[in-house]
């Protein structure tokens, strides 16, 4: 099974929660604040690897989710930072947010890494609000609490040299002939059912093939599977075209290049503008004179690029590789896919912001405001007092009078609600 497109869930570690506690030895009796720091939570990467070729492994494992941070413990023990999870993709891969459908990356080289959610922070144990009016601060802050993305997973295949042609022309032929691929070869259409990566060595150099089956007339408008592999064909460098000169299943091998040309221009205007060489494949079936004659036709009204070749007696075969080598040499690498400028792991923590619902109360959000009550016990009166304090010193209750606050009003800052007395 070949899949080149799957929805992952992925959820980046939480942030371990700080600790409360007091140090108590045989000789101090009330010492003083010691809860330590929690952990911070572990991040998404994904990390291309040439060892793969297909999304296959995403069909059975849909969901990644990082460990979180350990929490944090007594004698000011920081907890452990979560494992990050590491997801191993194909070269190739673009990430896209399933929310948006922005794109957030093009892992397009072997050993890339992309931290797609970074684990949340861990909470700060009561060691660290420790200062001269609290001595022995009876709480702490519990960690980042992150949520969990969908993302996509799409294979656009990195190869250098595509092989493009009707179905029987002998693509998977020439790609066994000239890579380590073992592709399967028959008698019949569609045999190969998904594109086929094989490496090729000339002189010492290798380039990497790609065998794109399926494409037929009105391939780019759905037609068989041409359109869906058509993808994998968007980043070669140079097109392969196969034509079956020896005309073998009836067709005029001048009519296939046209058709074949006019699918890939559908679909891009771009991919039409690869370079291409086309190669007249199964010359064996054909005398020397009526080969000829149906080279000079195409010279006349094509006039393209060509060589002969015959994955039967291998005629050609080394001339092909040495010419794709010395043509690559030509052309630049494609460059990755633009990503936009996107934070697509968006935690905004510095923003508050003041609606009031229809009763008249009002509601103070915000990345800033969900740090801030992390660290919130509201049944303990010191820390109560320490929330209340910290809402002036961030100036959220400057912020709400400018917006008419007065006394008796109700504000609700996530789970809180409390009324305002001056
Ligand atoms: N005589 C001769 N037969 C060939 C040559 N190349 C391929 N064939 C035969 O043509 C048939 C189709 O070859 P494949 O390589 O499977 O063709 P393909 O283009 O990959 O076909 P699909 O995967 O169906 O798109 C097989 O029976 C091959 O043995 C050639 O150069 N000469
Ligand atoms: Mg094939």
């Amino acid at each position: 099974m070949f899949l080149d497109r799957v929805k992952l869930m992925i959820k980046a570690g939480d942030g371990g929660n700080g600790a409360i506690s007091f140090l108590r030895t045989k000789l101090v009796m009330n010492g003083g604040p010691d809860g330590g720091d929690g952990g911070k939570g572990g991040n998404v990467v994904f990390v291309a690897t040439k060892n793969m070729n297909t999304l296959y492994t995403f069909s059975f494992k849909k969901k990644f989710v990082a460990e979180n941070g350990g929490n944090g413990d007594k004698k000011n023990m920081t907890g452990a930072n979560g494992k990050d999870v590491r997801i191993e993709v194909p070269c190739g891969t673009v990430i896209i947010d399933a929310e948006t459908d922005k794109i957030i990356a093009d892992l397009f080289e072997d050993g890339m890494e992309f931290v797609a959610l970074r684990g949340g922070e861990g909470g700060h144990g009561n060691a660290y609000y420790k200062s001269s009016i609290k001595q022995a601060p009876a709480f702490s802050q519990t960690g980042e609490k992150v949520k969990q993305k969908e993302v996509y997973l799409e294979l656009k295949t990195i190869a250098d040299v595509g092989l493009v042609g009707f179905p029987n022309v002998g693509k998977s032929t020439l790609l066994s002939c000239i890579s380590n691929a073992n592709p399967k070869i028959a008698n019949y259409h569609f045999t190969t059912l998904y594109p086929n990566l094989g490496v090729c060595e000339v002189k010492g150099q290798t380039f990497v093939v790609a065998d794109i089956p399926g494409l037929i007339e009105g391939a780019s408008k759905g037609q068989g599977l041409g359109h869906y592999f058509l993808k994998h064909v968007e980043r070669v460098r140079l097109i392969l075209h196969l034509l079956d000169i020896s005309e073998s299943e009836g067709r005029d091998f001048i009519d296939d290049y046209h058709k074949i040309n006019k699918e890939l221009s559908h679909y891009s205007a771009e991919l039409a503008k690869t370079p291409q060489v086309v190669v007249f494949s199964k010359t064996d079936l054909l005398g020397d004179d009526e080969l000829k004659a149906k080279i000079s036709r195409f010279e006349r009204e094509v006039g393209l690029e060509h060589i002969e070749i015959s994955g039967a007696t291998y005629k050609g075969i080394e001339e092909l590789k040495k010419l794709t080598l010395e043509k690559l040499s030509k052309i630049p690498k494609k460059p990755p896919i633009e990503v936009e400028e996107f934070d697509f792991d968006r935690r905004q923590k510095n923003t508050i912001e003041i609606t009031r619902e229809d009763d008249g109360t009002f509601v103070v959000e915000g990345g800033k405001i969900d740090n801030f009550v992390r660290g919130v016990v509201l049944d303990d009166t010191l820390s109560f007092a320490y929330f209340q304090s910290r809402l002036n010193d961030m100036g959220i209750i400057d912020m709400l009078k400018e917006r008419g606050l007065k006394n008796g009003d109700t504000v609700k800052i996530k789970d809180i609600v409390f009324e305002y007395m001056e």
